[in-house]
C-alpha cells in the first residue's frame, strides 16, 4: 500500500522545497510507502497521479492546499480522482482546507481535512484506514458523519526537536534537490526551511490565529543550525528564506542562532514584528546583521492606531513605533520590508476613503524617513476568524465566503485570494483602483530592490516616469509606468516570493 502526497502547483517560475508535503511525508517515513507529486515541476500533475494510482497500490492521497494558485489544481483534480477512483480515501490539510474545512468536506469529494499539525494526525488516520484504530484517537481531524461536522481533539504544536527530520534525500531521488534552490534576492542557491509554528499574537485578520490559538514553537537554532548545514553539504546553498509565520519570536533563538551561521556566509531573510524586534538590544540586531540578516518582513498593516486596535494587531504597535523602527533600522543595514493591509472595513464610505488616504500619506512618510523600505500592499481579505472583532465587522457588512470549491475556483475568487480583489461589501470598485495605482506609481518611484534582474538604468527610468505622478499625488491611470514595468518584466515580490 502507498500514500500519493500532492503539492498542486503555487509558483510558475521558481520552484521552492515543498516544505508542507515533505513534513507530511516525514510523519509516515519508514511506517509506509510514499511518493510525492510536486505540481510545480510537472507539465501534467493530474496524468501523472493517474499513472501513478494505475501502477502502485495507492489508497490514500494526501493534498497540502493554500488560498489562491494551488486551487486551480487542487480542486479539479481531486473532483476528477474522486469520480474515477470512488475508494481512494482524499485528504487535505494547509491553511486553506482548515480554514475552510465545512465546504471542503462538504463538496464529498474530500474525506478528511487536518486542522493545523499533521504530524501526528496523518500517521494516525493511516492507521485507522488500515488496522481500524479508533478515530476518536486521530488528533487534528475534522471529518463529515451523517452530515455533521466532527472535530476531534486539537493537540498543540509539537516539540518541533522532536519530530522526524525531513527526508530530503527521498525527495532527491523523485525531483532532483538543486531545481528547489533557485536563485533569488537573497543568494543563487536559495533554501527555503521553516524553523517554528504558530505565533503567540491574535491580528483579527490572520489565518495563523484560527489554527493556533496563539502558541508558537520553534525549533532549537543548533537543529536548524544543523539542518541547513547538511543541505549545504548535500545540495549546496547560500541563503535561506525563512518560512516561518513570526521567525523572531524569540531573541535568545534569533541570536543562538546568528552566532552559529556567522562563519558560513549565507544571507536569510524571515517575517517578524515590529514591536518584537524592536525590543531587540542593539547587539543583537548587530549580531543578526553580521551573521548575513539582510532583509526581515514586517507586518506594519497601517499607521492608524485604530484600525490596529480594529485588527487586533496586540503587542505595542503603534503608527508612531512603525515610524521610529523604519529609522532605527537604518544603523543596522537591515531592510525592513514594510507590508500594509489597506481597505479595513468602517462604517460609512467616507471613513473607508479616509482612512485609505491617511494609509497612503503614512506610506510615503515612512519612505521619507527611510527610502530603503519596502513596501508591499494587500488589500484587506478576511479570512474566518470566528469571534474576532475584525471578521465579526465583515459578516456584519454581508460578506460571504463561497459555498462550494467549485466556486472558490471562479476568476473574481481567486483574484481575492491574492488579495487583489477582495469582493468585500464595504469596498467600491474605484476604491481598490485607487489602492492599486497608488501602489504601481510607488513600485515606479522606488522599484524593489528584490527584483534583482532589473537594470540600474530600468530603476531610473521607471522612477523619472514616476516622479510626477507620485509626488502631485496623480495616481489615476499610470498607463505609461505599467507598459514600463510589463516592458522590463518587473517582479512584486507578495506574488511569488522573491
Ligand atoms: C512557502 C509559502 C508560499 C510559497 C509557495 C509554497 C509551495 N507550496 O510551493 C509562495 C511564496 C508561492 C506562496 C504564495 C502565496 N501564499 Co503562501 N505561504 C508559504 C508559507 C510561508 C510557508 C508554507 C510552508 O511551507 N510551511 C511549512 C509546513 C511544514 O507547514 P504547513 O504548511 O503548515 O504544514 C503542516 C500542517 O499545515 C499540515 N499540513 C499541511 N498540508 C498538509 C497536507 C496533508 C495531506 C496533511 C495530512 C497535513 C498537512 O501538516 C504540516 C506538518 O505539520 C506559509 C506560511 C507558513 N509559515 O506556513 C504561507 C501561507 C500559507 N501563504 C499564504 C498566502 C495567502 C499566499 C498567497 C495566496 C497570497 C499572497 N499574496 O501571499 C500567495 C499566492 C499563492 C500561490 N502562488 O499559490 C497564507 C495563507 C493564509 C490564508 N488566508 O489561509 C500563509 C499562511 C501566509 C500568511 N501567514 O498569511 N506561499
Ligand atoms: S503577528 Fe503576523 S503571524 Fe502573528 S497573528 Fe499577527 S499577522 Fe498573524
Amino acid at each position: 500500500m502507498s500514500v500519493l502526497l500532492f503539492n498542486p502547483r503555487s509558483n510558475l517560475y521558481k520552484p521552492r522545497i515543498p516544505n508542507s508535503i515533505l513534513q507530511v511525508a516525514a510523519s509516515i517515513d519508514g511506517i509506509y510507502e510514499w511518493i510525492i507529486v510536486d505540481g510545480n515541476l510537472e507539465v501534467d500533475p493530474a496524468q501523472k497521479i493517474e499513472q501513478l494510482i494505475a501502477e502502485k497500490n495507492i489508497k490514500y492521497c494526501g493534498f497540502t492546499v493554500m488560498p489562491g494558485p494551488q486551487l486551480k489544481q487542487a480542486i479539479p483534480i481531486s473532483i476528477d480522482l474522486k469520480k474515477k477512483f470512488p475508494r481512494l480515501k482524499m485528504i487535505w490539510g494547509g491553511y486553506f482546507a482548515t480554514n475552510q474545512h465545512k465546504t471542503v468536506l462538504q463538496s464529498g469529494v474530500i474525506d478528511f481535512v487536518i486542522d493545523g499539525m499533521g504530524d501526528k494526525a496523518f500517521p494516525a488516520l493511516i492507521n485507522h484506514l488500515e488496522n481500524g484504530t479508533d478515530l476518536n484517537d486521530v488528533p487534528n481531524l475534522i471529518y463529515l458523519k451523517n452530515g455533521e461536522i466532527i472535530k476531534n481533539r486539537k493537540d498543540g504544536i509539537y516539540d518541533l526537536d522532536t519530530l522526524q527530520p525531513l527526508p530530503y534525500t527521498k525527495l532527491n531521488d523523485l525531483y532532483p534537490m538543486k531545481k528547489y534552490l533557485g536563485k533569488t534576492y537573497l543568494g543563487t542557491k536559495t533554501i527555503a526551511y521553516h524553523s517554528s509554528f504558530g505565533c503567540p499574537f491574535t491580528c483579527g485578520f490572520c489565518a495563523v490565529v484560527p489554527i493556533y490559538n496563539a502558541r508558537w514553537k520553534g525549533k532549537s537554532a543548533q537543529l536548524v543550525y544543523d539542518d541547513i548545514m547538511l543541505l549545504c553539504k548535500n545540495y549546496g546553498g547560500n541563503a535561506i528564506e525563512f518560512h516561518d509565520n513570526n521567525f523572531f519570536v524569540s531573541e535568545k533563538r534569533t541570536v543562538e542562532f546568528a552566532q552559529l551561521i556567522k562563519n558560513e556566509n549565507m544571507v536569510w531573510w524571515g517575517e517578524g514584528r515590529i514591536d518584537t524586534i524592536d525590543k531587540y538590544s542593539d547587539e543583537s540586531l548587530t549580531i543578526i546583521r553580521e551573521a548575513g540578516c539582510k532583509m526581515i518582513f514586517f507586518g506594519a498593516e497601517t499607521g492608524n492606531d485604530e484600525v490596529l486596535k480594529m485588527m487586533d494587531k496586540g503587542g505595542t504597535q503603534t503608527g508612531a513605533q512603525i515610524k521610529k523602527f523604519a529609522a532605527r533600522m537604518k544603523a543596522f543595514d537591515i531592510v525592513p520590508e514594510y507590508s500594509f493591509v489597506l481597505g479595513a472595513p468602517a462604517p460609512t464610505e467616507k471613513q473607508v476613503w479616509k482612512q485609505i488616504y491617511e494609509d497612503i500619506e503614512f506610506i510615503k512618510t515612512v519612505k521619507q524617513i527611510n527610502p530603503d523600505v519596502e513596501i508591499i500592499i494587500y488589500v484587506y481579505s478576511p479570512v474566518p476568524s470566528e469571534g474576532s472583532e475584525m471578521f465579526e465587522k465583515v459578516k456584519a457588512s454581508g460578506f460571504k465566503f463561497p459555498a462550494t470549491l467549485e466556486e472558490w475556483i471562479s476568476p473574481q475568487w481567486e483574484n481575492f485570494d491574492l488579495r487583489k480583489n477582495p469582493l468585500t461589501p464595504w469596498l467600491t470598485a474605484d476604491m481598490v483602483d485607487y489602492i492599486r495605482n497608488f501602489e504601481t506609481v510607488l513600485n515606479g518611484y522606488y522599484p524593489t530592490v528584490s527584483d534583482y534582474k532589473l537594470k540600474n538604468w530600468q530603476r531610473s527610468a521607471l522612477k523619472l516616469t514616476s516622479n510626477i505622478r507620485y509626488n502631485k499625488k496623480l495616481y489615476s491611470k499610470p498607463y505609461e509606468i505599467k507598459a514600463l514595468q510589463k516592458l522590463f518584466k518587473y517582479r512584486q515580490p507578495e506574488k511569488e516570493g522573491f
